[in-house]
């Protein structure tokens, strides 16, 4: 009786040791993966970003070339509000107050003209190759 119960007791103490051994294997894999995931993402990132600038009621470039896939990314510099609307509805930002940012990353090739529709006369385009 004593001897099957320790049996048990051996056998339970093994699966315990299993068991966590496996949340360790497993943890290790997920902060490998989003460790690796991480770094490939920023570096992707730092290379295909390109920046727009708004200032003085005008968006600089007013025609920026990209390569898909690049993330373009809209800083205020007015002292006022502006926003960035696709004109054909491919994107539209929220108002971008003073020294806000509003990024759209390009997946596809084609030419996105877009304006600010609080001052429509303030247009943009941006070519993806
Ligand atoms: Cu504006």
């Amino acid at each position: 009786m004593l001897k099957k119960a320790r049996k048990e007791l051996r056998m339970m103490r093994k699966r315990v040791y299993i068991a966590g051994l496996a949340v360790v294997v497993v943890a290790a894999t997920v902060l490998l993966a989003r460790s690796t995931g991480v770094s490939a993402n920023a570096q992707q990132q730092a290379a295909a970003t390109t920046d727009v600038k708004i200032d003085n009621f005008s968006f600089g470039p007013g025609t920026l070339t990209v390569a898909a896939g690049t993330t373009v990314t809209w800083t205020n510099r007015d002292d006022i509000p502006h926003n960035v609307v696709s004109a054909d509805g491919v994107f539209k930002s929220k108002v971008v107050d003073t020294d806000e940012k509003f990024s759209y990353t390009f997946a596809k090739p084609g030419t996105f003209p877009y304006f600010c529709s609080i001052h429509p006369k303030m247009t943009g385009k941006v070519v993806v190759q």
